[in-house]
């Protein structure tokens, strides 16, 4: 059986098919505020594990394609760091590359957090989008979250921030998927006539390396707190493909001492329990049998230096 997700560069030049008579694609942008759920979304969307997610506010750092092919259309959805106030260089990366996607879509979904009130963050957002001529789609996420009670106020207050805006209203819950199916056809519906721009069983244009760091940064997301998550960098060293094991050399960037401490933990427990669980992710993204191995590194600073962020993959992109 074929990896699910493969890097695109290998295959492109014969398999894309030529599109049926009427079909429908472009690229769909999903923008938001951090932890909105922007990357559980297009997870749901696509039907597989793509993008990583967390509590942790910031947890997207590059922009990730993630693509689904039906009978009628191709829609590639852009999932992108959240947008927020940055502090250090890093986040003017991420808030940039944000930006920049805006611009080279064909549709965008603002998604906010239908469980609590329209905030500051995304009226900030409304206004970026009001400078673009795309269609825009207001895409209320978490209404599992919604207590009867409370709701009527709160979609009430969505209601008329989407009218402010002319926008159409969708309602949604990405982890239950409620309201997802109602969310695609209105996405399909504003997407101009066009080719297939993947192969029809990509689902996504990132290589499988770059995946298994981020799901190496999930569990660390997951098992760390306060300022370690937001340290971590990883770069994939080796991967090594046997017939009966693929082996992963990794490490792990932090910018402190004390952070690389905490991430090895008592006699290597953390670094044991994030090795765990990031192997069994990895196995399922590759669908075969994993040993992975992690290292501690610490760089200094590197998310206030130009070049370490290169280095680590975090560039402006165009
Ligand atoms: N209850 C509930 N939780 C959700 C829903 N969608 C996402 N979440 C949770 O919200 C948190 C953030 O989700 P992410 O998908 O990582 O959010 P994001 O917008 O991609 O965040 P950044 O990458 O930091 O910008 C995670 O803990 C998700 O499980 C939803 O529909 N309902
Ligand atoms: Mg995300």
């Amino acid at each position: 059986m074929p990896h699910p997700v493969m890097d695109v560069s290998d295959r492109l030049p014969s398999l894309i098919p030529a599109s049926p008579p009427h079909f429908k694609s472009g690229f769909v942008g999903l923008i938001g505020r951090p932890n909105v759920g922007k990357s559980t979304l297009m997870n749901q969307l696509v039907g597989q594990k793509i993008a990583i997610t967390s509590p942790v506010a910031q947890t997207t750092r590059n922009r990730l394609r993630g693509i689904v092919t039906t009978d009628t259309a191709q829609l590639i959805f852009v999932d992108t760091p959240g947008i927020h106030k940055p502090h250090h260089q890093l986040g003017n990366i991420l808030v940039q590359n944000a930006c920049t996607s805006i611009a080279v879509v064909d549709v965008i979904v603002l998604i906010v957090d239908g469980s609590v009130p329209v905030g500051k963050g995304d009226r900030y957002i409304a206004n970026l989008l009001n400078t673009s001529s795309m269609p825009v789609l207001l895409g209320v996420n978490k209404i599992d979250l919604c207590t009867p009670e409370a709701s009527p106020d709160l979609m009430a207050s969505y209601n008329i921030f989407a009218q402010e805006q002319g926008w159409p209203i969708f309602s949604f819950s990405a982890l239950t998927q409620i309201g997802l199916s109602q969310l695609q056809v209105a996405i399909e519906t504003r997407l101009p006539e066009g080719p297939y721009y993947y192969p029809p069983d990509l689902v996504t244009d990132q290589p499988e390396r770059f995946i298994m760091g981020e799901l190496i940064r999930e569990q660390i997301l997951h098992l760390t707190r306060e300022e370690v998550p937001h340290s971590v960098a990883l770069s994939i060293e080796k991967v090594e493909e046997t017939p009966k094991i693929t082996r992963v050399l990794a490490t792990i960037h932090v910018e402190r001492e004390s952070q690389k401490s905490i991430l090895i933990g008592k006699q290597g427990s953390m670094l044991k329990t994030i090795g765990i669980e990031a192997r069994q992710q990895i196995q399922k993204l590759i669908n075969g049998k994993v040993y992975l191995e992690l290292f501690v590194k610490v760089q200094p600073k590197w998310r206030q230096s130009q070049n370490r962020l290169a280095d680590l993959g975090y560039r402006i992109e165009s």
